[in-house]
């Protein structure tokens, strides 16, 4: 059945609330409110638990704001999921056609209630509103450098299949494992010599194309000492799986030393520039 919306009839009176709560339809809106409210509690706690046991352990400032961000979006997102659900679930298990649940005709539409219009609005828009605020705010401060310290610049080059590390403010020397002073911003200027693959630490919470003669510039700041894993993300040929290496935060005093061991200069600047790799023919 349709309506003509000039012809809507007058919406009668409405009697009080707890009167309309005990009416069939009343009866349903509870149950739903029921089933949405439990899913809610659900899924806040899947939300808080799930990130705990499936992500890597945080070893940056980076990887702190990744997490929290996830946390914060999941956590805003859970209601509005389970009212999707919660409803999607109640209509699938209630208004089939053997239930008997089924109203005879559909209701006319519903277009003069002001509140829930005006809720739906404000609620939407504050909800938007607010992970866009947050993540702008996210990505800026894992997108800036902090100005109280001096930051640290190496060049990452993949190539199939592995990963080089040049640090050209310490003598030029160049590792296969990455190693990092704590506490100190780093900038990867990250390419590649043949194809593209991406360079990923899951504990710093960076990830980045290596793109051959471009370069692709992330940062971010070590702050907890340890062992990290160095990872290409970007399928990129036969031996892709085996395109890893470890690396180590350690603390500044050994990072001089290791650079020493190397053969390299603590503070000694050698210009090597990524964007002069040549591609491997
Ligand atoms: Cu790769």
């Amino acid at each position: 059945m349709s309506y003509d919306i000039d012809e809507l009839p007058e919406s009668p009176s409405r009697p009080p609330l707890s009167e309309r709560l005990k009416t069939p339809e009343g009866q349903r809106i509870v149950k739903v409110a029921t089933v949405v409210s439990v899913l809610t509690v659900l899924l806040l706690i899947f939300c808080v638990w799930w990130p705990l046991i499936s992500l890597p352990p945080t070893m940056s400032d980076t990887q702190a704001e990744v997490k929290s961000t996830l946390l914060i979006f999941s956590i805003a997102s859970a209601p509005v999921m389970a009212l999707v659900w919660g409803i999607a679930y109640y209509s699938l298990r209630h208004w089939n056609a053997g239930s008997g649940d089924t109203p005879p005709e559909d209701g006319p539409p519903i277009r003069d209630n002001n509140r829930l219009s005006l809720a739906w609005v404000v609620g939407s828009a504050l909800l938007t509103a607010f992970l866009l605020v947050w993540g702008l705010a996210a990505l800026t401060s894992t997108t800036t450098l902090p100005t109280d310290a001096k930051p640290l610049t190496i060049n990452v080059i993949g190539q199939q299949w592995l990963w080089n590390f040049q640090y050209p403010e310490d003598g030029g020397i160049t590792s296969n494992d990455l190693v990092l002073p704590k506490d100190r911003p780093v900038i990867f200027n990250v390419t590649s010599t043949d194809v593209i693959h991406s360079f990923w630490i899951p504990e710093m919470g960076i990830k980045i194309d290596a793109n051959p003669r471009v370069t692709t510039t992330t940062l971010t700041t070590p702050d907890t000492l340890g062992v990290f894993n160095v990872r290409c993300a970007e399928l990129c040929g036969l031996n892709h799986s085996y395109m890893e290496t470890s690396g180590r935060v350690v603390a500044p005093t050994d990072f001089d030393q290791w650079v020493k061991d190397q053969g390299g200069s603590p503070g000694m600047l050698v210009p090597l520039d990524v964007n002069k790799i040549e591609p491997k023919e």
